[in-house]
C-alpha cells in the first residue's frame, strides 16, 4: 500500500510545484492536487519524476491520501480562489485538520478567515512565502501566522523547507495569531518597493548626473555589496547593469515604467489607515506611479526643456556621501516599516516578534541582507524597544551618515535629479527629531475656521480650549468633529 502524505499541496503553479520538490527533498511525502488535474500528470511525468510525490485527482482522493490531522496548503491565486477551497475542503475536514493559505493573500481575508475556520474548529494558518521560484523550491523566507494550535503540527515541514541563516537558523518562526503572517510578508513587499526605488535613485543620480558608463556603475554596486549595503537587491542590480545580448546592454533598451502588484499600495494604505508615518514606502509606490505616465512625462518634458545637469566630476567623496544616503534611507525605511508592525501588532492584537521577524527576512526573500542581522541584534538586545532609531547602533550611523545625506539631497534638489525616497527619508528624520513642530499653528488654523479646539503647551494635555479668533463670540466648538 503507497504510504500516505505528510501534507497535500494544492495548486501546481510554478511556487507550488516548487514547494513540494522542496518538501520532497527534506523528506516529506506529499500529496499534489491541482484544478486542472493534467496538471497533476504532467507534473508526476515532469519535475516529479522519481520522487515520493503522490497524486491526487478530486479533494475526496487527496483527503483520503494523507495522515491525520490532515495538512492542506494552498497555492493557488489569491481572493475569492482560497474562498472556494476552503468552502469545498471545510465538509470534508475533521476537528483539528488544519488548511494553509501559502499564496498572496490580503492580511483581512486571513483575519477573516481564522476566525470563520476557528469557529468550526478547523485550523487556519495564513503563510506569506517570499523568495520567488528559486526560494520555493530551494528554500523561502516562511512567515506563518493563524491559529497557534496548529504550529507544533507544521513546524517540523516550514523549518525544514525554509532557507537558513549562515548560523543555521530557519528563516521560519510563529509571526502571530490572525493575519500576522500575511501582514509582515505584506510589509515585507513595502519594504523591498523602498529598497529598490533607492537603488533606482542612486543609479539614476550616477548615471545622469556623473556621468558613468554601466560598467563603472555595475563595479559602484559591486563596491557597495562589500559595505553594510550587502545584500540579494544590490548584488543583483550590479549584474543587471553590466549585462549584455547581441545587442548591447539590456538595461539601456528597458522601458521606464514601472509595474506593481499591488502590495507596496496595501502597505501604504494600511500606514495610512492606522496613522504611521511611512514615507518612504508610500513615495516609492508613487514613483511606480509617475514612472507609469510616460507619455505625460515625454510631453513634460517637452513643454518644460529638457534638464542640462551641470557638469559633476565623479570623485570618492561624493560616491561616499551616496552610499551613506544608501544606509540611511535604508535605516529610515525599516525604522518606518518596524513602526507600521508594532502599530499593526497592538491594533490587532498579535503580540509581533520584531527580532524574529528580522532573522525571517536575513536569507530566502528579495530584502536579504546582512543588514537584517543588525536590526535582529538591536531587538534581541532590546526586546521593548520602542523605535529603531532609538538603538545605540542605528543611531550612530545615522549620525555618521547625515552630513553626507544632506549633501546629497542638496545636490539631487540643486540640479533637478528626482530622489522622493531619499529626499522624504530626511525629512521624515528631520521631523521626527524635532521635539515642537508647526502643527501648534495648524492647530490654530483648524480652530479658526472649524472651531476644532487645541491643547495647551501650559496645561494638561486632554484639556481642550478653543478661541474666538473673529470676535464672533460664540462658544461653539467642534471637538466630536475629526477630519
Ligand atoms: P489551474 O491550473 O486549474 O488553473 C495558480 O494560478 C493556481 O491557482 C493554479 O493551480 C490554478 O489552477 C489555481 N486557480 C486559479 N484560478 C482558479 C479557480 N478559479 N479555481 C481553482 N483553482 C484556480
Amino acid at each position: 500500500m503507497q504510504q500516505k502524505g505528510d501534507i497535500a499541496v494544492v495548486g501546481l503553479a510554478v511556487m507550488g510545484q516548487n514547494l513540494i520538490l522542496n518538501m520532497n527533498d527534506h523528506g516529506f511525502t506529499v500529496v499534489a492536487y491541482n484544478r486542472t488535474t493534467s496538471k497533476v500528470d504532467e507534473f508526476l511525468n515532469g519535475n516529479a519524476k522519481g520522487t515520493n510525490i503522490i497524486g491526487a485527482y478530486s479533494i475526496k482522493d487527496m483527503l483520503s491520501k494523507l495522515k491525520k490531522p490532515r495538512k492542506v496548503m494552498l497555492m493557488v491565486k489569491a481572493g475569492e480562489v482560497v474562498d472556494q477551497f476552503i468552502d469545498s475542503l471545510i465538509p470534508q475536514l475533521d476537528q483539528g485538520d488544519v488548511i494553509i493559505d501559502g499564496g498572496n493573500s490580503n492580511f483581512a481575508d486571513t483575519e477573516r478567515r481564522v476566525k470563520t475556520l476557528k469557529k468550526k474548529g478547523i485550523y487556519f494558518i495564513g503563510t506569506g512565502v517570499s523568495g520567488g521560484e528559486e526560494g520555493a523550491r530551494f528554500g523561502p523566507s516562511m512567515m506563518p501566522g493563524g491559529m497557534m494550535e496548529a504550529w507544533p503540527t507544521i513546524k517540523p515541514i516550514f523549518k525544514a523547507i525554509a532557507a537558513k541563516t549562515p548560523n543555521g537558523e530557519a528563516c521560519c518562526e510563529w509571526v502571530g495569531s490572525g493575519g500576522a503572517g500575511h501582514f509582515v510578508k505584506m510589509v515585507h513587499n513595502g519594504i523591498e518597493y523602498g529598497d529598490m526605488q533607492l537603488i533606482c535613485e542612486a543609479y539614476q543620480f550616477m548615471k545622469d548626473l556623473l556621468e558613468l558608463d554601466n560598467e563603472h556603475l555595475s563595479a559602484i554596486f559591486t563596491n557597495w555589496n562589500q559595505t553594510e549595503l550587502n545584500s540579494y537587491l544590490i548584488e543583483i542590480t550590479a549584474n543587471i547593469l553590466k549585462f549584455q545580448d547581441k545587442e548591447g546592454y539590456v538595461i539601456d533598451r528597458i522601458l521606464d515604467t514601472a509595474g506593481q502588484k499591488g502590495t507596496g499600495k496595501w502597505t501604504g494604505i494600511n500606514a495610512l489607515d492606522l496613522g504611521i508615518p511611512l514615507t518612504l514606502i508610500a513615495e516609492s509606490v508613487f514613483a511606480r506611479c509617475i514612472s507609469a505616465q510616460k507619455n505625460t512625462r515625454l510631453q513634460a518634458e517637452r513643454f518644460y526643456g529638457k534638464k542640462a545637469y551641470p557638469h559633476t566630476p565623479i570623485s570618492s567623496a561624493l560616491l561616499h556621501d551616496l552610499q551613506q544616503s544608501l544606509l540611511f534611507a535604508k535605516i529610515i525605511s525599516y525604522a518606518q516599516g518596524y513602526m507600521l508592525m508594532q502599530e499593526a501588532s497592538q491594533t490587532y492584537n498579535w503580540i509581533l516578534n520584531y527580532g524574529d521577524i528580522a532573522l525571517m527576512w536575513r536569507e530566502g526573500c528579495i530584502i536579504r541582507s546582512i543588514f537584517l542581522e543588525k536590526i535582529k541584534a538591536a531587538f534581541d538586545r532590546s526586546p521593548q524597544l520602542q523605535n529603531l532609531l532609538f538603538d545605540d547602533y542605528f543611531k550612530s550611523l545615522v549620525q555618521k551618515a547625515l552630513p553626507s545625506v544632506r549633501r546629497i539631497v542638496a545636490k539631487g534638489i540643486e540640479t533637478g535629479i528626482a530622489m522622493p525616497a531619499l529626499t522624504s527619508a530626511l525629512s521624515f528624520f528631520d521631523g521626527f527629531t524635532t521635539a515642537r513642530l508647526p502643527a501648534n499653528l495648524l492647530q490654530a488654523q483648524r480652530d479658526y475656521f472649524g472651531a476644532h479646539t487645541y491643547e495647551r503647551l501650559d496645561k494638561a494635555y486632554g484639556q481642550f480650549f478653543h478661541t474666538d479668533w473673529i470676535g464672533s463670540n460664540s462658544n461653539v466648538s467642534s471637538s466630536g468633529y475629526n477630519v
